[in-house]
């Protein structure tokens, strides 16, 4: 398993020094700057992994940027308008430049509008930590009584209707502004002010787009992106919903293992991959993260081990970012499903057996509380996931030294 972090650039408080001596193998980074849709610069790729091999001092760190996290797919390849035909063919040109620097393996989702959505980004546990949090009926308060969303009530049961109801009337405005800003930091553009209105405009441009119309796109998309990307030998994972049901009247579509299978069904080169993301899947108690990495296991081209504690048993729920180790997902039968496909892989001479992983989001611990991060990215929080995962990696993978024997 190769122990990847992401990285978000020059910008980001969390150091390539801090990389290094968290043990980290290898980087996962994007040019976050460049809009959807546009190629990717060479000389820009360049300056990144330039970035990323030195340290602060100049010396070199031998750090290289891996993994390609994400090269994202434009709205207008999504609903297939406007310069959707221009746009594959900029993410095609994007794959060249990054494959001629290098790089072989580009994480991408499906997901309209948003990216990830929670209600909370450091709510407090009872040790003082903070984590994110998706609380349902924040969530519905403000979908049903602030984006005041036609037909938003329809999408929740008549409890949380009437829970967002009494929860909405005792909010207080700051809260209300929060709630607000929480939500929409998975929206694109979203650290640049973005009012309701500009929420309900980036909503209505998916009116009348269905699951179905959807997932015909991606797998459209697919289809033009998929054989240049194998020719390249390069690797594509798409990474799931987050969380993984419907929101705000959007379709989702890559929730479940049936959805992966049916992506991975419609192009079946092995360069059309997963992203397992055990955190985002994970929020559904029917995904069983475990038997997915066995039978979607040698498509898995990039995880991200996290967990979540799922607070009810309902499927949209609320639930918040557990430890690696605690929240729903066996950890342990996860990770030794992923050395078993390693395995099966070094059997068949695969050159990719050691499938890159990353510590996703980390609670936010320690010095963590006075260094200003991208929610979720703490360093302090993923340094100890990081050093969990790695710790029962080395465990299922110890073999004795038999001095004994
Ligand atoms: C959240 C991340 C996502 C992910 C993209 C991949 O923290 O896991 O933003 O990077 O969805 O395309």
């Amino acid at each position: 398993m190769r122990q990847t972090w992401r990285w978000f650039g020059p910008n980001d408080s969390v150091s390539i020094d801090d990389l290094l001596q968290a043990g980290v193998q290898g980087v996962v980074s994007a040019l976050h700057h460049q809009p959807p849709g546009q190629v990717w610069p060479v000389d820009e790729i360049i300056t990144r992994q330039h970035d990323i091999a030195t340290m602060s001092d100049g010396s070199a760190s031998w750090l290289q940027w891996e993994v390609v996290e994400s090269l994202p797919v434009s709205e207008d390849i999504k609903r297939q308008t406007g310069n959707w035909v221009r746009h594959i063919e900029n993410y095609r040109q994007s794959l060249t430049n990054l494959h001629d620097a290098g790089i072989e393996v580009v994480c991408y989702n499906f997901m309209p509008v948003l990216d990830w959505t929670r209600t909370d980004l450091a709510w407090r546990l009872p040790n003082g930590a903070t984590c994110m949090r998706f609380d349902l009926v924040d969530f519905a308060a403000f979908d049903i009584f602030i984006l005041k969303r036609a037909g938003a009530s329809d999408d929740f049961s008549k409890e949380v209707v009437e829970h967002a109801g009494t929860r909405f009337r005792t909010m207080s405005d700051t809260r209300q502004s929060e709630l607000v800003r929480n939500v929409v930091s998975g929206l694109p553009g979203a650290a640049a002010t973005m009012s309701l209105d500009d929420v309900r405009s980036h909503l209505s441009a998916y009116d009348g787009i269905s699951p179905a119309q959807l997932r015909k796109n991606l797998f459209d998309f697919l289809t033009e992106v998929t054989p240049h990307a194998e020719a390249l030998g390069m690797r594509l994972c798409c990474h799931p919903d987050d969380p993984p049901f419907a929101l705000l009247g959007l379709p989702r579509i890559m929730s479940t293992e049936g959805d992966y299978q049916q992506m991975l069904d419609a192009v079946d080169l092995s360069a059309n991959g997963v992203t397992l993301c055990s955190g985002s899947l994970g929020v559904r108690a029917d995904n069983d993260l475990s038997g997915m990495m066995e039978r979607l296991g040698d498509r898995v081209h990039f995880l991200h081990l996290r967990n979540v504690q799922r607070e009810s048993d309902t499927l949209a729920c609320s639930f918040h970012e557990a430890e690696h180790l605690d929240g729903g997902t066996d950890m342990v039968s996860l990770i030794q499903a992923v050395l078993g496909e390693e395995q099966k892989r070094r059997s068949t001479g695969r050159p990719d057996a050691s499938i890159p992983f990353r510590p996703d989001h980390g609670q936010n611990i320690l010095d963590d509380h006075t260094r200003r991060t991208q929610p979720g990215y703490p360093a302090i929080g993923r340094l100890k996931g990081l050093a969990e995962l790695r710790g029962i990696e080395a465990a299922l993978t110890h073999t004795s030294r038999g001095s004994c024997a």
